[in-house]
């Protein structure tokens, strides 16, 4: 229920004599002017409330204190309770403005954490582009540094040779770890192949132990001197034929393939990857020199990244699209006691 407004009350007492001398309605005054419920009180029971008033004015001025105490704090109370109940409905949250805010804060943290994955994608990636460099390099130093070797027979008697020369097997002795005429320890019988599990396997002669990881396919080609001229042979375009044994299973040990089929001094995805039959099969002491190929590959597969590229690593046409990235290098290395 509201309260009277002071200007109407102010007319109701005044019509019945009640109102002060000033004729200004004193709202302090609960019995007349604050009651939620006015009525209309009979004269007798209205001057006894007034002398009841009066003389707890009296009594508040005596004992110092203000008679319009509780007309202040009944001003400020109102005024309080009407900035508390104003706070209170500014501080609150609709249905809609909560969901609003969700919907945008989901926006949000979808657009910061697309981000975040961006920059660990990236992150991951150079890391794994980075290993699969350093494989390669590796590989291709430890083996350039043995093949490099391969027949080093100081003493005349180890008969130190290339035992096997594949496309992707490398199998060859060098009388290198203690120079004592044999190739019976561990050191002096090397074979490098690539595992199933894509490793460089390092055979000495007695463990076959990987060298590098993440190593998709390694290649050999063989450069000779067949007729002992003390030049590389070379083809009737004057290209150095690149042979391999393409068979080294038969143990006929010789070179029976030439790779640059079409005779354009490279090996590429234009030759035929099986190979030209040379006119006479090389023995493989006629070995001078060892081309080689290195497929590294990132560890981690990509399955948003696909790698439709076709290596040619010697007589083998390489297509792992399997979402890993690949890394190849190609190297020569002249076998400097092959022709001792
Ligand atoms: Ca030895
Ligand atoms: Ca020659
Ligand atoms: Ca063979
Ligand atoms: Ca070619």
């Amino acid at each position: 229920m509201g309260r009277f407004s002071p200007h109407i009350l102010r007319i109701a007492c005044s019509d019945r004599g009640y109102d002060r001398p000033s004729g200004r309605p004193r709202v302090s005054d609960p019995a007349t002017y604050c009651s939620s419920t006015p009525r209309i009180q009979p004269p007798a029971v209205a001057r006894w409330h007034t002398h009841l008033h009066g003389l707890a004015t009296k009594i508040r001025k005596i004992s110092g204190l203000s008679p319009d105490l509780d007309n202040q704090q009944g001003h400020l109370g109102v005024m309080e309770r009407a900035e508390r109940n104003k706070g209170n409905f500014r501080s609150g949250f609709s249905l809609v403005e909560l969901l609003v805010a969700m919907a945008i804060t989901g926006v949000v943290m979808a657009a910061v954490f697309k981000i975040y994955t961006t920059q660990q994608d990236s992150y991951v990636l150079q890391e794994q582009v980075a290993e699969m460099q350093q494989n390669g390099r590796t590989a291709k130093y430890v083996m350039t540094r043995e093949i490099r070797m391969a027949g080093y027979d100081p003493t005349g008697l180890a008969g130190a040779e290339f035992i096997s020369a594949g496309g992707n097997i490398i199998h060859f002795t060098m009388d290198i770890t203690d120079e004592d005429g044999t190739i019976t320890v561990p050191g002096d019988d090397i074979t490098y192949s690539v595992s199933a599990d894509k490793e460089l396997m390092r055979n000495d002669g007695a463990n076959n132990q990987p060298v590098v990881e993440n190593v998709e396919a390694v290649g050999f080609a063989y450069a000779f001197d067949a007729d002992d001229d003390g030049s590389i042979d070379t083809s009737a375009g004057g290209n150095i034929m690149w042979a391999i044994d393409s068979d080294v299973t038969d143990a006929d040990s010789r070179l029976d393939k030439y790779l640059d089929t079409n005779d354009d001094g490279i090996i590429s995805i234009d030759d035929d990857a099986a190979g030209a039959d040379l006119a006479t099969p090389v023995p493989l002491d006629k070995i001078r020199a060892v081309k080689m190929w290195i497929l590294a590959r990132t560890g981690r597969e990509d399955k948003a990244f696909a790698d439709s590229t076709t290596y040619v690593v010697a007589d083998q046409r390489v297509n792992a699209n399997d979402g890993s990235r690949h890394h190849l290098l190609t190297t020569t290395v002249k076998c400097r006691n092959m022709a001792l």
